[in-house]
C-alpha cells in the first residue's frame, strides 16, 4: 500500500498540560513517520477559517477561543492508510466514548478540550495540510 500523509494538531490543552513528548512517542511507535512538524500560537482568523465547517454549530466560537488559547503543535504525519491510523491512534471525538489505549482516552479533558485534531478524509488531508505547511517545510 501506497505512502499516505494526514494532517494533525496537538491542541491547547495538550500542550498547556506538557505531554507533547508523550504524544509523539505514541505516534512514532504506531509507525507514523512526522514528515513535518511546528509550535505556534494560532491567529483567531487562522482558527476560524481552520474550523469554518462548523461555522453554524454552537460550539463554534467556543472552540475557537480554546485553540487559540496557547500554543499548538501543527504535524504532518506519514505512513501507509495515515488517515484512518491517526484516527484509530487519536480516538473518539468525546473522549467519553474513547476506546483504551488512545490518545483522547488517556489525556482528553472532554468533548472541546480533546487534546489532539486529525484529518477526517483524503480530501480534508488535501486541504488542511497546505493550509499550515508550504512544500518545503515537508521533509
Ligand atoms: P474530530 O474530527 O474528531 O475532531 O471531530 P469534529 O470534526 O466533529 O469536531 C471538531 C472539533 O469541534 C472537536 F475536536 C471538538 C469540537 N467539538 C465540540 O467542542 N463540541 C461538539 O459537540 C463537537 C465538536
Amino acid at each position: 500500500m501506497a505512502l499516505e500523509r494526514t494532517f494533525g494538531i496537538i491542541k491547547p490543552d495538550a500542550v498547556k498540560n506538557g505531554i507533547i513528548g508523550e504524544i509523539l512517542t505514541m505516534i512514532q511507535k504506531d509507525g507514523f513517520r512526522i514528515a513535518g512538524m511546528k509550535m505556534r500560537r494560532l491567529a483567531k482568523h487562522e482558527a476560524e477559517a481552520f474550523y469554518a465547517v462548523h461555522k453554524e454549530r454552537p460550539f463554534y466560537a467556543g472552540l475557537v477561543t480554546f485553540m487559540t488559547e496557547g500554543p499548538v503543535v501543527l504535524l504532518v504525519l506519514e505512513r501507509e492508510n495515515a488517515i484512518a491510523r491517526w484516527r484509530e491512534l487519536m480516538g473518539a471525538t468525546n473522549p467519553a466514548n474513547a476506546a483504551e489505549g488512545t490518545i483522547r482516552k488517556k489525556f482528553a479533558e472532554n468533548i472541546e478540550r480533546n487534546s489532539v485534531h486529525g484529518s477526517d478524509a483524503p480530501e480534508t488531508a488535501r486541504q488542511e495540510i497546505p493550509f499550515f505547511f508550504s512544500s518545503s517545510e515537508l521533509l
